[in-house]
């Protein structure tokens, strides 16, 4: 491809995980870092990040479609089962459910301001919305038997997607109580020599 991609993101943000596909693509892209107070400037009308501008000049928005169809586009670079791949139907399963039954919660857990007026209703939404997520990794802890990676021995986009969502609080608590399986493969997507400055620089985990 000519053109490079542009990712719209930010750091310690679900971007990371489109930015960490498009490195083990070897892709040429940048980012346009977008602060929360510009959000409601780039082209997603959602005014979330991530948005990718494809080559094409098409607008992508929703990170685990975006991560499906960079490796679908490139097959040589494995990152997903093939279409026609036994593995197939369970890596679509657990891309839709990070996105829909985790990721999609923290929109009203880190702000439930955004549903709630009162403040002690703003704590309860935010303790059930915590619960809520924590309950989405046991089930996915419970429903996969992992290898190396989560689908069995090679890394694919849904390693990097659970590796950076997984990164949000409660993500001590949650590897070490709730997921431990998972929290074994973040440990060794987040040590893959190819995805290290990335990490160091995009999404730095705080000292515990
Ligand atoms: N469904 C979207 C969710 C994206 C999302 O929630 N992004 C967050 C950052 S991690 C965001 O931009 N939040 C700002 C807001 O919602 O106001 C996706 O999967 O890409």
């Amino acid at each position: 491809m000519s053109e490079a991609f542009v990712v719209y993101g930010e750091r310690g943000t679900g971007s990371v995980a489109v930015e960490a596909a498009l490195t083990l693509l070897g892709a040429d892209y940048r980012v346009e870092n977008v602060p929360e107070e510009r959000l409601g400037a780039i082209p997603n009308p959602m005014a979330q990040v991530p948005a990718l501008l494809l080559p094409s000049g098409e607008l992508m928005t929703e990170s685990a479609a975006i991560l499906i169809w960079l490796a679908d586009a490139h097959p040589a670079a494995s990152l997903a089962p093939a279409v026609d791949s036994p593995l197939r139907p369970a890596f679509l399963r657990w891309m839709a459910f990070v996105s829909a039954a985790i990721y999609a919660h923290y929109w009203a857990r880190d702000a439930p301001s955004r549903l709630v007026k009162d403040p002690a209703g703003q704590a309860e939404v935010k303790g059930s919305l915590e619960a809520r997520i924590a309950h989405g990794w046991e089930v996915m802890e419970a429903g996969i038997t992992p290898g190396r990676y989560l689908l069995g021995d090679e890394l694919t986009v849904l390693d990097v997607y659970v590796t950076v969502i997984s990164r949000w609080t409660p993500r001590q608590a949650l590897h070490e109580r709730v997921a431990p399986r998972i929290g074994e493969v973040v440990r060794r997507v987040e040590t893959d020599p190819r995805l290290a400055a990335l990490w160091a620089e995009r999404f730095p985990l705080r000292a515990a």
